[in-house]
């Protein structure tokens, strides 16, 4: 019989141990919140995993600030992720994907640290079992501030931690404190998350690219001129195609496998289709955390200054021998209006 571990890491033994490091600079109180949306995952998921049985799948009959259908499980995942934030005492400001306004939270229940996130990434795909996934950055607010949106309209690279929690055949906590990136995997028998992937690094080049390639007409040249490379190169072997159309599980292949992924503005989005505070920021903050690089294709994404809480970005990220060598399109081939 297998020795059981009995040195096991959970998320939070783990998170308190970047505490303790941090000695006397560290309240508790980032831990607190991390723990705050380490129960938000495992009730999220918990539904996610139900939701055929308790009729959880299909649409809610109402449409979010995207003018995207409210799959029932979206408006679930959104109120248990405000509540259990706003009850952690720990946060001033929360942003969410399916909430048109950024909720400054009251007085009584303020703390110091903002959250902006998409409680249930992917939602199209519930119906079809595909993984899906809520991700989020955390922002701590500025010394002389109250907790406004000021606080969370500022570029990615001031955030203190990030994070994606994939549901699927595991349920996979990947995170963030700026300190490397960790991945976790809940042990449903234990009701914890347990530290399975220490130290995520991704390779420095990968195999696979992964973009919605029915856009190709749309793509801007050197998108195209990119993939042309890539897909019939004049040495070596051509690059693999993978695309889940779920951006957690399409940016958790590529941080583990490498290679590139790609969501670029276009002729039809102008401005892309991934927002920039609740998926590329975080997601961007993994990816140079991990080694790899996260761009617009013109800028690094982390330099982004905000004008409004649901704006969207062009994405590209990855290894970072796969985006400098997408970076070379854009330096030889001018945007086309
Ligand atoms: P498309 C899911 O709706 C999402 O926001 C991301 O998770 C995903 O990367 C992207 O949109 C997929 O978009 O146009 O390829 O279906």
């Amino acid at each position: 019989m297998e020795t059981p571990n009995t040195n096991l890491i959970t998320l939070t033994r783990h998170v308190l141990s970047d505490q303790i490091r941090l000695g006397a600079a560290a309240t508790g109180d980032l831990t607190l919140l991390l723990n705050a949306i380490e129960v938000t995952s495992k009730f999220i998921a918990t539904n996610v995993r139900k939701a055929r049985l308790i009729n959880l799948v299909g649409l809610a009959g109402e449409t979010n600030v995207q003018g995207e259908e409210q799959k029932k499980l979206d408006v679930l995942s959104n109120d248990i992720m405000v509540n259990a934030l706003r009850a952690s005492g720990k946060t001033a400001v929360l942003v969410s994907e399916e909430l048109e306004e950024a909720i400054i939270i009251e007085d009584a229940q303020k703390g110091k640290y903002c959250v902006v996130f998409d409680p249930l990434d992917g939602s199209s795909n519930i119906d079809a079992g595909v993984n899906i996934g809520t991700i989020f950055g955390i922002y701590k607010i500025s010394p002389d501030s109250k907790g406004a949106i000021e606080d969370v309209l500022r570029p990615g690279s001031e955030m203190v931690a990030a994070g994606y929690t994939m549901y699927g055949s595991s349920c996979n906590l990947v995170l963030s404190t700026g300190q490397g990136v960790n991945g976790y995997t809940l042990d449903a028998s234990l009701g914890e998350f347990i530290l399975t992937h220490p130290n995520i690094t991704i390779p420095t080049r990968g195999k696979i690219y992964s973009f919605n390639e029915g856009n190709s007409m749309y793509f801007h040249s050197p998108v195209n001129a990119y993939l042309k490379s890539i897909k019939y190169p004049t040495n070596g072997k051509p690059y693999s195609a993978r695309y889940i159309g779920s951006m957690v599980a399409d940016v958790h292949r590529t941080l583990l496998y490498g290679g590139i992924f790609g969501y670029p503005d276009d002729k039809k989005s102008k401005s892309g289709k991934l927002r920039l505070l609740y998926e590329a920021f975080p997601m961007a903050y993994l990816t140079e955390q991990a080694g790899g690089i996260a761009t617009t294709g013109t800028q690094r994404i982390l330099d982004i200054n905000p004008k409004h809480i649901h704006e969207r970005c062009s994405v590209f990220l990855g290894s970072r021998d796969d985006v400098q060598d997408l970076l070379k399109f854009y330096k030889d081939v001018p945007l086309e209006g």
